[in-house]
Parts: C-alpha cells; structure tokens; sequence
C-alpha cells in the first residue's frame, strides 16, 4: 500500500467531514440541553450521577436500577477483605479523599459487616470475570466491588471512578453531593492485553512524566506499557556493567535534545507505581535494528571495532545494526536482559526486531536464536515485533503487528503454529500520527501511517487486520506513542487523548458492544474528567463535547 497515495488521497473528504461536524457542534451548544446519553451538558447536570452505563471502556453486562441512588457521604467508609484487597482500598481512598474532601477511613469487611460506604471483596465473583473482571453493585447503601484477583478490583475502582460526578477528578476539595447510579455491572476484558507504549528514547522524559502517563492509562483499564527504552538516539537505563551506554548513549536525542536517562532506581520506582494500578511494565531492547546509541557508546560492538558518532536524526540510523556474529554482542545483551529482568516483575521482555529489512534472514534468525536464548534463561517471554517472527520460534513467542500488509505471511504462519499476536496498526493505533493535517500544530505530531481522528482510532476490528490470522491468536491491542516529534507531557496528552481511550475500547469491550455512535457520546462525556484531572486532550471536533470540557 502507497502510504502517500492514502493520506493525501483523504484530505479534501476529511476537510469536509470537519467542516460539517464543526457546524453541528455549534448548533448543539446553542440549542441543546441534554443528549442522548444524559452526558452533562449543564453546570447542574455536573453534579448529577453519570448513567450506569456511562463508562469507556464499555462494559459487558449494565443493569440500572432506575430509582437507585448511592451517596458517598463525610461518614462513608471504604472496607476491604484484606491483603491485596486492602491495597486496591488504599489506591481508591487515595483518589477520592482529596476531591471530596472526607475522611474515608478503611475498615476490615466480613461477612457480617454493615457496610456503609465502598466494599472491595476479593473472591466470590462469577466465574465469568476471569482474572480480569469484576462485579459492580450500588444499592442505597452501599457499592460493591467483587472479583477473583487483584487485577479485578483494580478494573473495578476504574469504572465507579467515571460513575461518579465528573468533579471526582478535581486536584482540590469541592462540594458534594456525590451520587452513584444504583443497578449492576458484570465486566471483564475482550483481550489479555491491552497495551500502551511509550517512547523515552527519542526524547526522554523524567520519571514524574512517566508516573502521570500511567495515571492517564489506568483509567482506562491499559494493562501493558512497553517501555521503549533504548533506540538508535538514546539509551535511557542505566546498566551497571556498561556506564557509556548512558553516560555517552544517553545523553543525546533526536535534534540533539533532551537527553538523559533512568537509574535502575528509578526503572524500579517506574515498575512498581504502574503495578500499583494494574499495569505491567515491559522494557524494550531494540536490537539488531535502532541500536545506534550502544554502537556510539563501545567500540567493541561495532565490527570494526570502532566506536561510532553519535546519532540525532529524525528516522531509523542506517548504522544502527549490532554486530550479529561478534560473541560480544551476546555477552552485552545477556548483561542488559539480565539486569532489566531482575528489575522487572512482569513476564515479558521485548527485544524489539522491527525494521530490519535488508539483514540477511540467516543472520537474524542467528540473533533472534540468541536473544531468545538469553530471555528464556531468566525466565521470562519475549515479546517481538511482527518482522521477528521470522526468527521467533512460534510456540511462546508473542508479536506486534505495526504494519498490515508488511510480513503477513510470516504473522499467518507464525500464528497458527502457536504465536501471540497483538495488533497495534499504525493506521489506527499510532498516537503520534496527527489527527488532521494542522493538529496539533507544527512540529508535533507524524503522519506517514495517514491522519487519525477519533474515529479511525476507534472503528478496526483486531482480527480482521491480517487475513489469515486466527481469531484465537489475537492476543491483544496496543497504542504506541512514539516521541520523535513529541517532547513535553502536554504533547504525549494531547496525541493520546482521546484516542487512546478508542483503542482501549477495541481492547477490552466485546465486539457486540463496537458502535461509534454509541461510543462518541461516552467518549465525550469522559471531557470533564479528563479537563478536572489537568489531563491535555484534543477537543476533537466531531465530538459533542458536554459542558466543562
Ligand atoms: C515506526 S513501529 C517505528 C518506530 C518509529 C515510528 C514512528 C516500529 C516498530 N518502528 O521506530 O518511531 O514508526 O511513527
């Protein structure tokens, strides 16, 4: 596909698309009070308690009970049955005490507690919640959150956070009241993986940016961040038994700007904030392909034993390949893996393997052989690119497909002889590509995958990218934010909101419940929350955003 063709062939139909919606818009502020969903469109209807099935990702199952109402009072309580359950109680009180202002202590919960406040139990839940899922119930008295295992709670407190008055994610105390919609929700995800990526090596951002990223993910129920943290303009984690890869590796990036880097510490802070909230981390070691920033760091790396400059461009460094047969390239990479996966709870370790077309087959297969030796020994599983699974042994290997119509035909063999394949289209799943051609303004923003608006994000079937591909190999979605042109936490915000919460929706909703028109409204009543958060987001215009966005 000619890439080109698409995008420029898209314009004048998007401008028009545009044009129209932006006219509807204007006419809905103007004339209208409600909609449809009963999204707030009224400083009153702020205050009001979000319908029951408000909520992105869409849940399975939504019962309202239409005459019910919760009350989060000063005197509410938030009660756990202990352990892991606790700690889940410890995250929600820490997310509602500030906006509310109350006290919410937490209490012990047992069979014969009257509860009056929030409840997390753990175990108890239907079976069909799975590891993932959970049970939501609001009474007069009492919200209950039940599920199997930790994750479950976690996804739980996710959806009653958008049940609750948008004013829930103000940074300071407001007024009440804080009402909560009465009936059931029964939830869990379509997929196993629903996974974000966040680019450090272009640009490197400082831990606090990461830490607020996670935040921005766990609303929506992301389960997975790829931390992308070694390319051909920067190493960013610092590996005891090799300081130049950050002293001199690090400090660069794309431009010539923004260097630096992660001590072990600070991966390690990283890791267990986003565990915290339901999200695994999984570091990435590009390799044999974006590896400049190591070959610039060592000279024995590279074949001719000569260290190499540095590299800022903008695209892939052509000079970026390891030396795949030198013997000390494997002892570098056992050294790296070995201290990230000793670092990294999590059961994967990505070894990168995209954009190596012109390394002779046998060679990578050589690598790729090596690399997942080294994986294996501790312990973990690797996680490819969709090129890899020319050298991936299938069975155990799990990939990314980031270009339909690239290597189809290594994906489809690779799939069903066993493989995991996690769909990451950049046609729709590239946060970095802009949504039009003007947003966001010069100089952030990509567009070689085409423009993006909300809808495209959101209307992809996974399994309908790659024909050929069993629906059972699907194992996931991912967004990937790649930073060549983003370089400030309100660039990442506004290229990932709102889309990202569309590909978080292919990820976890079940199919049955896909339909734009549906989700837009929801979408957009997740505005003021976003707005209340500081969270930076694109006013997209063909949205119907309510008042407070
Ligand atoms: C392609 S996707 C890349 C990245 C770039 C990105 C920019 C992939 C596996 N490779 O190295 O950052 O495009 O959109």
């Amino acid at each position: 596909m000619d890439i080109r063709t698409l995008v420029l062939g898209r314009s004048p139909r998007r401008r028009l698309k545009l044009a129209v919606a932006s006219i509807t818009v204007t006419a809905s502020i103007a004339f209208t009070t409600t909609t449809a969903s009963g999204a707030p469109t009224t400083i009153d209807d702020a205050n009001a308690a979000a319908p029951l099935g408000n909520v992105v990702p869409a849940p399975v199952s939504v019962q309202p009970a239409a005459d019910v109402r919760f009350y989060l009072k000063s005197d509410s309580a938030i009660y756990a049955t202990g352990g892991a359950a606790t700690d889940v109680a410890n995250l929600l009180a820490g997310l509602l005490r500030t906006p509310t202002g109350y006290g919410l202590p937490l209490k012990p919960l047992s069979p014969s507690t009257d509860v009056r406040g929030i409840a997390l139990m753990l175990g108890g839940a239907d079976a069909s919640t799975g590891a993932e899922g959970y049970q939501l119930k609001v009474t007069g008295t009492a919200v209950t959150i039940r599920a199997n295992q930790r994750q479950g709670l976690i996804n739980g407190v996710a959806t009653l956070r958008q049940l609750l008055p948008a004013k829930v994610d103000s940074q300071n105390a407001v007024a009440g009241p804080w009402p909560v919609q009465g009936g059931q929700i029964l939830d869990y995800p379509r997929y196993a993986y629903r996974g974000a990526l966040l680019d450090v090596a272009r640009h490197f951002f400082p831990v606090s940016t990461v830490k607020r990223y996670i935040d921005d993910l766990a609303r929506y129920k992301i389960n997975y961040l790829n931390l992308h943290l070694i390319d051909d303009q920067g190493w960013r984690i610092q590996i005891g038994s090799w300081p130049n890869l950050t002293e001199i590796g690090g400090s660069t990036g794309v431009g010539g700007m923004m260097g630096g880097y992660y001590t072990m510490a600070d991966y390690k802070a990283i890791v267990a904030y986003a565990a915290q909230r339901g999200i695994t981390v999984i570091p990435e070691v590009e390799g044999p392909a974006h590896e400049h920033a190591a070959l610039a760091s060592y000279a024995e790396l590279n074949c001719d034993g000569v260290a190499k400059e540095l590299y800022v461009g903008y695209t892939v460094s052509p000079d970026g390949i390891l030396c795949i047969r030198k013997a000390v390239t494997y002892t570098f990479l056992d050294q790296v893996i070995g201290q990230l996966a000793a670092a990294t709870p999590g059961p994967y370790i990505a070894v990168g393997g995209d954009e190596t077309q012109g390394i002779p087959q046998a060679d990578l297969q050589y690598y790729y052989s090596r690399v997942t030796a080294i994986v294996a020994k501790y312990g973990k599983k690797v996680l490819g690119w969709q090129e890899s699974l020319g050298g991936l042994a299938p069975a155990g290997a799990t990939a990314t497909v980031w270009m339909p119509g690239l290597s189809d035909d290594l994906v489809v063999t690779a799939a069903n002889a066993g493989a995991k394949i996690i769909m990451a289209p950049a046609p729709h799943a590239y946060l970095d590509m802009k949504y039009d051609p003007e947003t966001p303004s010069f100089p952030v923003g990509n567009s070689w995958a085409g423009f993006i608006d909300v809808q495209t994000a959101y209307d992809w079937r996974p399994e309908a990218m790659v024909a050929g591909v069993p629906p059972s190999a699907i194992g996931g979605v991912a967004a990937p934010l790649w930073t060549e042109t983003a370089f400030a936490l309100d660039h990442l915000e506004n290229l990932a909101f709102p889309r990202l919460p569309a590909i978080a929706e292919v990820g976890w909703s079940p199919a049955a419940t896909h339909n734009w028109d549906s989700f837009k409204v929801r979408l957009a009543a997740q505005g003021p929350r976003l707005r209340a958060a500081r969270v930076g987001y694109y006013l997209h215009p063909t949205l119907q955003w309510p008042w407070g966005s």
